[in-house]
């Protein structure tokens, strides 16, 4: 097909009896239609095919199938448990499981949010934090996502990166990753910077979490931490319930 009836095809022989009156008939009926497609395809942004370095991957539900060429190698849920009958805890607990996790370099880990209101996020003076994830590796985190939703991290610089989930951080919802067999290098993190918070802080330095440990486990449950590693460091109010 010839440039021609191409445009006559779309506009109409009738109205295109000369170059010229391509041109008018382009100009006045076609634009606007043109316009509106084009508002439409920025609405629509393309999913991409990619986990992208800073923003990961989100899939928005469970059963969202993943563009060919990316692959999870492990899974990780993110948890919120009520308290239990026999219980005393005031919150439910929330927690990554496994909470440490060792992989190889560049294997993707597909975070799943059994619960609402999660995110994966990393230590990283880039997001006002220590920083905890090994040297040159960018400020990354999820959004918050939606119970169902799932998300995508590749983790390529063999070391150590903690996680953390950030409305339940001070709680302890924390995670180690230990990629390759790397010590970590978190280094001098400075006195601006902060350091995990509360509850967190105890889950890092329980023994299980210890980055030798998860190598030689491959995975450290939440139940293998103590009990005193869990202990809620805020002071709740009556009528908190979360
Ligand atoms: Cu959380």
């Amino acid at each position: 097909m010839n440039r021609r009836s191409v445009l006559k095809t779309v506009g109409g022989a009738s109205l295109l009896p000369t170059s010229g009156g391509v041109v008018s008939a382009r100009g006045t009926n076609n634009t606007n239609t043109g316009a509106s497609r084009e508002r439409q395809r920025r609405r629509e942004c393309p999913r991409p095919n990619c986990i992208h370095p800073v923003l990961g991957y989100t899939g928005l539900s469970a059963d969202e199938s993943v563009p060919a060429p990316i692959r999870p190698d492990h899974e990780v849920a993110l948890v919120t448990r009520p308290p239990g009958e026999d219980d005393d805890r005031p919150i439910p607990e929330f927690f990554f499981e496994p909470t440490g996790l060792h992989v190889s370099a560049g294997d993707v880990v597909r975070f799943n949010l059994m619960t609402p209101d999660h995110t994966v996020t990393a230590y990283h003076p880039g997001l006002g934090r220590q920083r905890r994830v090994p040297e040159g590796v960018p400020p990354f985190s999820s959004p918050v996502l939606a119970g169902g939703a799932f998300w995508l991290y590749r983790f390529d610089t063999p070391g150590v990166y903690d996680l953390l989930c950030a409305p339940h951080e001070i709680f302890g919802m924390v995670g180690r990753v230990v990629v390759g067999n790397a010590e970590s290098d978190f280094g001098d993190a400075g006195p601006q910077l902060r350091p995990p918070e509360l509850t967190a802080a105890l889950v890092f330095d329980d023994p299980a979490l210890r980055p030798d440990n998860i190598v030689s486990e491959t995975t450290v449950g939440w139940a293998e931490l103590a009990p005193e590693s869990k202990q809620l460091l805020i002071e709740l109010t009556e009528g908190d319930s979360e």
